[in-house]
């Protein structure tokens, strides 16, 4: 929708103050027809506001959408630098790219780009990652440690052990993470990260890490492809959540497990992953990009890399991988 002519239609809404609005008056005060204006009514209500038609009276707003404002999620943040600088913006492409170019502009370690919905939001492998408005919280967290390039996949499953505290804070559910970066609760993906790096060969200038997390989402919101194997915060828990409050805590949580992490390198952070590690002494199946590994599960190393033991009784290393697990 041309953004005056919406900004119009909801200025009227709200100098309406809660009163009909007739269809003719609207399409009066916009200059259009009154299909046009059912058109943008529709339009909005795509974007999470509440309108309710009443025959021979009009419209009138019940409920605008919850937008998440910067404002709001520093209010309370008690971090040092996770999240004290956030670019908020309403739609993007990927936060993943907007940060990319933030970070390669300078931007402080902990800088945050957050958006209400991501048109091409992306996953592992060039996949997509469905990132509706208004529902989830779609981030990048850009961070800036001394280490090297190959550690950078720890950072993944220190960010999951986070959102996962997180999450157990929020809701008291007990999500699992599959490796490497699923989180998932009662078997569906509730949360994806993607942990993208600038580097030279041998330093990190920042790494870039991608959090999606579902939280206000409806089955029916999600694309066929995707409802039965997705599920939200607000789906298990049965209640709506609200998202600053949630994003508060996961950059609380990954900035403690980062300092730590930084201090005491990837053992603490291991250990912690493993209580939530839902493949662990399970059969599995490793879709790798040169082939497919199957056996038990033993842990990770205390690198991050995924060890399966196959029936031969070799053990296997996993960098990269999607994982099943056996029924
Ligand atoms: C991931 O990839 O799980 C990483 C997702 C990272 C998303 C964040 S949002 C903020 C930042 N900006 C971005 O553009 N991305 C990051 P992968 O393991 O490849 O999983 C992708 C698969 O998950 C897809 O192929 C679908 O099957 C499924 N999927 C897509 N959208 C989903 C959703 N909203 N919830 C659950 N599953 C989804």
């Amino acid at each position: 929708m041309q953004s005056e002519l919406r900004k119009q239609l909801l200025d009227a809404f709200t100098n309406a103050g809660g009163e009909y609005l007739s269809g003719q008056s609207l399409a009066d005060l916009i200059g259009c027809s009154r299909t046009a204006v059912w058109k943008h009514i529709e339009e909005l209500r795509k974007d999470g506001f509440e309108l309710e038609a009443v025959r021979r009276k009009g419209y009138r707003i019940m409920k605008t959408p919850e937008k998440v404002s910067a404002d709001e999620v520093r209010l309370g943040l008690k971090t040092a630098f996770a999240g004290q600088n956030i670019h908020y913006e309403e739609t993007v492409q990927s936060t993943q790219k907007i940060a990319h170019s933030l970070a390669f502009d300078g931007a402080e370690e902990g800088t945050v780009i957050l958006a209400e919905e991501q048109l091409s939001g992306r996953g592992r492998l060039d996949r997509k990652w469905y990132s509706p408005k208004y529902t989830g919280i779609w981030m990048s967290v850009i961070l800036r440690p001394n280490i090297l390039p190959s550690k950078a996949p720890q950072l993944t499953l220190l960010t999951a052990v986070a959102v996962v505290q997180a999450i157990e804070e929020m809701t008291g559910l007990s999500p699992q993470i599959k490796w490497p970066n699923d989180i998932l609760i009662n078997g569906r993906k509730v949360t994806g990260i993607l942990t993208e790096l600038q580097a030279d060969a041998d330093r990190i200038i920042s790494i870039i890490i991608g959090i999606g997390i579902n939280v206000n989402q409806q089955e029916q919101d999600y694309p066929e492809d995707i409802r039965t194997i997705a599920t939200s915060l607000s789906i298990e828990k049965g209640d709506k959540l609200s998202r600053a409050a949630l994003i508060r805590m996961v950059l609380t949580r990954l900035e403690k497990l980062y300092l730590l992490y930084l201090e005491k390198g990837f053992y603490p952070i291991k250990l912690l992953w493993e209580g939530y590690a839902i493949s662990i002494g399970k059969e599995i199946t490793a879709r790798t990009l040169t082939g497919n590994i199957s056996g038990r599960a033993l842990g990770i190393t205390d690198e991050g890399v995924l060890m399966i033991e196959d029936s031969a009784g070799k053990v296997h290393h996993i960098y990269s991988a999607d994982i099943e697990l056996a029924e």
